[in-house]
């Protein structure tokens, strides 16, 4: 089998560096595809991905083709055929929301076009670094691809859901299906177990056998279960001393590796464009359930959307309204 191009910008990152030995190993795309690695830094970061970069040759991985390293877009996107957009600029103290999505339209607009001019036809793009919708949307809009092309991460919200929920219900991960996560990659995300079932029951009902009853059900999943995933970010990083890196690594790997091999019965999440879908307006980058036959994500449709819901995803899609608008004033988009 030819080797995939795989491009991974922030490669000198801590998520690159929990994200490139998966890669290599071929837990993203599958242990029969040998794997050809870019790694784009900014200067300040080219020594870190080198340091990597030496650790990956050490490893003999059989999958691993090759690993270049460089601080070029043009060169790094050249003949990708999947990109991992990791490198972004975080908020600095003060930074307004504003002065944030500037500093990274820088980033992402540049990138995009990169992906447009050079990357291979059927290049697929994650987003990771933040504000990953808006980045996406970015991105997206300056390649002159078809938005499709450009996903964003939501899958390790996703995933500290179902994680939740197994504590709670003390059963195993693999008998919860049908969570859903909306919206944007923020605090205002909602994790939505409405669909979602455990051992083939409601995980509602299961939630009010457990906890006592419904409303006791009711109150935990609106004061402890949604605010807890939305914000276990910032509780990773006041246990760990830092953010996320691991976990947010194995969602990346994960929302690759469905993408391409399918996510076969059930659904995960993903941030994807709208085509007006749920009410979400068209052209907005925005978590959704999603499935995929290998050829890239699809949202799921037809699901019931009850009122507590419906006020849920409209306060999140706001907020990505608010930033796309915020980027359009810069005159990015
Ligand atoms: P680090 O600061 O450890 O690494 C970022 C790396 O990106 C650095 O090495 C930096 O030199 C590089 N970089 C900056 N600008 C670049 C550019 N223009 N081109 C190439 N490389 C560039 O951050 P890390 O912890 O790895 O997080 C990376 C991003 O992921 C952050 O934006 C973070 O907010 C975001 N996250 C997103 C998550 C999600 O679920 N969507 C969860 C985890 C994480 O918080």
């Amino acid at each position: 089998m030819d080797a995939t191009t795989v491009t991974v910008t922030g490669a000198g990152g801590q998520i690159g560096y929990a994200l490139l030995f998966r890669i290599a190993e071929g837990a993203m795309l599958g242990a029969d595809r040998p794997v050809r690695l870019r790694l784009l830094e900014i200067p300040q970061g080219v020594k870190s991905a080198e340091g990597a970069a030496l650790e990956l040759q050490d490893c003999a991985f059989p999958l691993l083709a090759d690993v270049e390293v460089t601080d070029d877009p043009a060169v790094a996107f050249a003949g990708a055929n999947i990109a991992l957009l990791v490198g972004a600029r975080p908020r600095s103290a003060g930074m307004e929301r504003g002065d944030l999505l500037a500093a990274n339209a820088g980033i992402f607009g540049p990138q995009g076009r990169a992906i447009g001019e050079v990357a291979a036809d059927d290049v697929r793009v994650l987003v990771v670094g933040n504000p990953a919708n808006t980045n996406a949307l970015i991105a997206a809009s300056a390649s002159g691809l078809p938005p499709e092309r450009f996903t964003a991460l939501t899958r390790l919200d996703h995933d500290r859901a179902i994680g939740q929920l197994a504590a709670v219900l003390e059963t195993p991960v693999t008998a919860i299906s049908g969570v859903a996560v909306w919206g944007n990659h923020s605090a205002t995300q909602f994790p939505d177990v409405s669909h979602a079932t455990v051992h083939g029951q409601a995980v509602f009902d299961a939630l009010a056998d457990r906890l006592g009853g419904i409303e006791a059900a009711s109150a935990w999943l609106d004061d402890e279960f949604v605010p807890r995933v939305a914000k276990r970010g910032a509780e990773i990083i006041e246990v760990r001393g830092s953010s996320s890196a691991a976990s947010a690594a194995n969602a990346a790997v994960s929302h690759i590796r469905d993408s391409v091999l399918g996510t076969g019965e059930g659904w995960t999440s993903a941030a994807v464009v709208s085509h007006g879908e749920y009410g979400v307006p068209e052209g907005l980058v925005s978590s959704f359930p999603v499935t995929s036959d290998g050829s890239g994500y699809r949202i799921v449709e037809g699901l019931d959307i009850d009122d507590r819901a419906r006020a849920r995803i409209d306060a999140s899609v706001a907020e990505l309204i608010a930033e796309r608008d915020a980027v359009r004033e810069l005159g990015v988009l």
